[in-house]
């Protein structure tokens, strides 16, 4: 992994000299403000935060690096690591060579199962998923390191040895954690032949479809970064800024994404699909289906799938599973619901109670699980399991990146409804 190790220690040093000349324009200089609104409504658009893995557009989505959705779609997982982490696309030969160190990384210790098989049957994945990587945390080389007495410059070097290991291993884990809880409990060996999302895909053992495969390839994808500010990254960047090693970090994260409002909201989703396709039938009429809208919203629930803290139009990730689906699952029922709903729930969602929803626009969750169960992978309790895999190279990235940095544990102040009262008597 020389390639990436370069691409990263190149991509700090760049990043540096923009902080720099950000710097050299005053360092005091004022670019957001925060309001009453904001302290007490979960910081929601306070620009307080810098990350230059991802960033999103409210009108046009999800951007790696310089790349829209649209033009990073079609990659592999391990290129959108590489984009993550040093702003570039790899070139063949170091794709080549961080495939291979993945390769001889992707061994999960027996160890980590024996903690897992050792959990009551009904745990949740995500509970499996994020104790499996807690569990290998003794393993951390930052750790060992900085032990030793680590220099501050060579944080992200040993945190990115972290990050390989954790990676390489995730498909084994996930596809084991899944294997433990929905099937007979025997693993499907790892194929050094296949690709990390192939690998994924091969050893969950539901499909040998190259579809599903496929799918596989597009959902790690899709799901790998969303800025900083989400929960589970922000999450696991404040854990990693005390130096608490990238296990604990990443751990810490996927306990975030395991919340409805947030990562579960997938599986929350093809639980809705379900519900609607057993008591109105596989393929509902308009009319019924508003009516099972505007019911659920007046019982006072979400419409799962629906809605986003950033983004103002359809997410282009959920374009991207759709036109995923249109090729290859249109005559599906759980599809066709799906696509029923979008066609729906943005203007009920834009004229519900006077239009307090900021966006009535699916997120990446409405049409995933769709797909997901076409090809048979039908314990929607997993998906977010999914979701995690990916996601742990944004957290990966955001990390390494910010110890290249050399970004300080973060701390912002909180105040008391006292102190509040007072700024606004002196105003
Ligand atoms: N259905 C019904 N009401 C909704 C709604 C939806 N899909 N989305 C937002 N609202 C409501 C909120 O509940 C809130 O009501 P309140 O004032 O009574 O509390 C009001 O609209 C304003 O919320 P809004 O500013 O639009 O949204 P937030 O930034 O607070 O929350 C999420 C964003 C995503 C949490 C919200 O839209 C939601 O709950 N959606 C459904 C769950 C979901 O799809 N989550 C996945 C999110 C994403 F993809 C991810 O992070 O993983």
């Amino acid at each position: 992994m020389d390639n990436l190790r370069e691409g990263i220690q190149n991509h700090i040093i760049e990043l540096q000299l923009e902080i720099d000349n950000i710097f050299a324009r005053g360092r005091n200089s004022v670019v957001s403000e925060v309001t009453v609104g904001q302290i007490y409504g979960g910081m929601r658009g306070l620009v307080a935060l810098a990350c230059n893995t991802s960033y999103v557009d409210p009108y046009s989505g999800l951007y790696i690096g310089k790349y829209t959705t649209n033009e990073f779609s079609d990659k592999l997982p391990e290129e959108i690591f590489f984009l993550l982490s040093t702003g570039k696309f790899p070139d063949k030969e170091s794709l080549a060579d961080f495939q291979n160190d993945l390769n001889k990384r992707a061994k999960v210790p027996q160890y980590t199962w024996d903690v897992l098989r050792s959990l009551p049957k009904d745990t949740h994945p995500m509970t499996m998923l994020s104790l499996g990587i807690l569990s290998m945390e003794n393993e951390s080389v930052f750790k060992k390191e900085y032990q030793k007495g680590l220099q501050k410059a060579d944080y992200w070097k040993y945190t990115l040895e972290d990050a390989m290991n954790i990676l390489a291993k995730l498909p084994e884990l996930a596809a084991g954690i899944y294997r433990i809880r929905f099937g007979d409990g025997n693993l499907i060996p790892y194929d050094s032949n296949l690709n990390w999302s192939g690998n994924l895909a091969h050893m969950l053992g539901v499909n040998d479809d190259e579809g599903f495969a496929d799918l596989m390839r597009l959902y790690l994808v899709l799901h790998c970064d969303h800025e900083g500010g989400n929960v589970s990254a922000f999450t696991s960047r404040v854990v990693n800024s005390a130096l608490s090693d990238l296990y604990y970090a990443v751990s810490a994260g996927l306990n975030g994404l395991a919340g409805p409002l947030h990562g579960l909201a997938n599986q929350e989703c093809l639980r809705f699909i379900l519900k609607i396709h057993d008591q109105l039938g596989a393929d509902p009429d308009d009319k019924e289906l508003k009516k099972y809208i505007i019911d659920t919203l007046d019982s006072g629930n979400v419409i799962p799938g629906y809605g986003h803290a950033v983004l103002r139009v359809t997410d282009p990730r959920f374009t991207a599973f759709m036109n995923f689906g249109n090729d290859n699952c249109a005559g599906n029922h759980c599809f066709k619901i799906a696509k029923k709903l979008f066609k729906l729930v943005p203007d009920i969602l834009s004229a519900y109670k006077g239009g307090k929803v900021a966006s009535p626009w699916p997120n990446v969750d409405a049409m995933s699980g769709s797909l997901l169960y076409h090809y048979g992978l039908n314990q929607f309790d997993f998906y977010t399991v999914l979701f995690g895999v990916s996601r742990v190279m944004g957290f990966c990235a955001q990390n390494i990146l910010a110890l290249g940095l050399g970004q300080p544990i973060i701390r912002p102040k909180s105040v008391t409804n006292k102190w509040v009262i007072d700024k606004l008597d002196e105003n």
